[in-house]
């Protein structure tokens, strides 16, 4: 396997306005890294609307067009059949939106999209809420956690959407999970992702967020390592809907990961074992469709 081919300058700018530590941030950094700068970068409503700073300015050193908070999907085909009819066939169109820009809101144009098979990679960085806003809850925030809809006693008491599942079901031919704390794998993903033209690419990124999540700061990787060291984000990768690959298998128990989030504390130990056995179960299914890798 190759290397990913590194860009020499790192196009986002230092003097962004994320939050210290912010995944998705990072998350960027390293995905320019290997798109590089024949990139046109689509944003909806998010975090990344803000961090990508207000017209004229910008952290980007690629252009950035900033969209409704539905319309990545439609926004992005449009870029990519305007880019075709002008005879530029090599820039990557990529679509950068939040969890709820992609499993609520923005949904339908992003099924409608993959649907159509449209020539873009569509990235979801996912936070687990709607952290521009103020911590809301979304449907990729995971069960246990409390968000400022789900505060209290009414903690989140429902599981994460599975979003590569559903994309899967379109028989996108390439969706992948990938994680900030592990790099290597997140650039050769993107790398895949940036070569595989003709068709839609998905890469659900785990990007986390210390403020939202009531986790220090210098944290933010640790934690974002200790999601897949448990199982709770695996890394994999789905080509065509029906052939999985894992990328890593996990080891550790989910105790350890829950702990030093403050959107975690309230869990008691029967809530624990309860999250345990869900991702368990996830991690068995997953596992039972990478060894029959397409004939099941
Ligand atoms: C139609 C519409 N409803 C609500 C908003 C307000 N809004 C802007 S960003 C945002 C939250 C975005 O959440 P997510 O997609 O998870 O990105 P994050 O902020 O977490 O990075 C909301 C609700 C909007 N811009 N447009
Ligand atoms: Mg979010």
């Amino acid at each position: 396997m190759s290397r990913p081919k590194r860009s020499e300058e790192d196009l986002v700018y230092p003097g962004h306005l994320g939050c210290p530590g912010c995944g998705a941030t990072i998350a960027m950094k390293l995905a320019l890294r290997v798109l590089g700068d024949r990139t046109v970068i689509i944003i909806p409503a998010s975090c990344w609307g803000i961090i990508a700073g207000p017209y004229p300015q910008s952290s980007l050193k690629v252009p950035v067009l900033h969209a409704a908070f539905a319309a990545g999907g439609a926004v992005s085909s449009g870029v990519r059949a305007a880019l075709d009819m002008k005879g530029d066939h090599e820039t990557t169109v990529v679509a950068w939106a939040g969890d709820g820009g992609t499993f609520d809101i923005g949904f339908q144009s992003l099924s409608g999209a993959v649907e159509r098979n449209e020539d873009i990679l569509y990235v979801c960085y996912d936070n687990e809420a709607y952290m521009n806003t103020g911590v809301q809850r979304s449907s990729a925030t995971p069960y246990g956690s409390r968000t400022t809809t789900t505060p209290g006693s009414n903690w989140k008491a429902t599981r994460k959407k599975n979003i590569v599942e559903a994309l899967a079901a379109h028989r996108i031919p390439y969706a992948a999970t990938a994680s900030i704390a592990f790099p290597e794998d997140l650039m050769r993903k993107f790398q895949t992702a940036k070569e595989m033209r003709g068709g839609s690419r998905f890469i659900h990124l785990y990007a986390t967020c210390p403020t939202g999540w009531g986790v220090a700061s210098e944290l933010s990787v640790k934690i974002a390592r200790m999601a897949v060291q448990s199982n709770v984000f695996p890394l994999y990768e789905v080509r065509d809907g029906i052939r999985y690959t894992l990328n890593f298998e996990g080891r550790l128990p989910v105790g350890p990961y829950l702990e030093p989030q403050r959107r975690f504390k309230h869990l008691s130990e029967p809530d624990v074992k309860h999250i345990q056995a869900m991702v368990d179960e996830d991690w068995e299914r997953l596992r039972q469709k990478a060894d029959t890798n397409g004939r099941g």
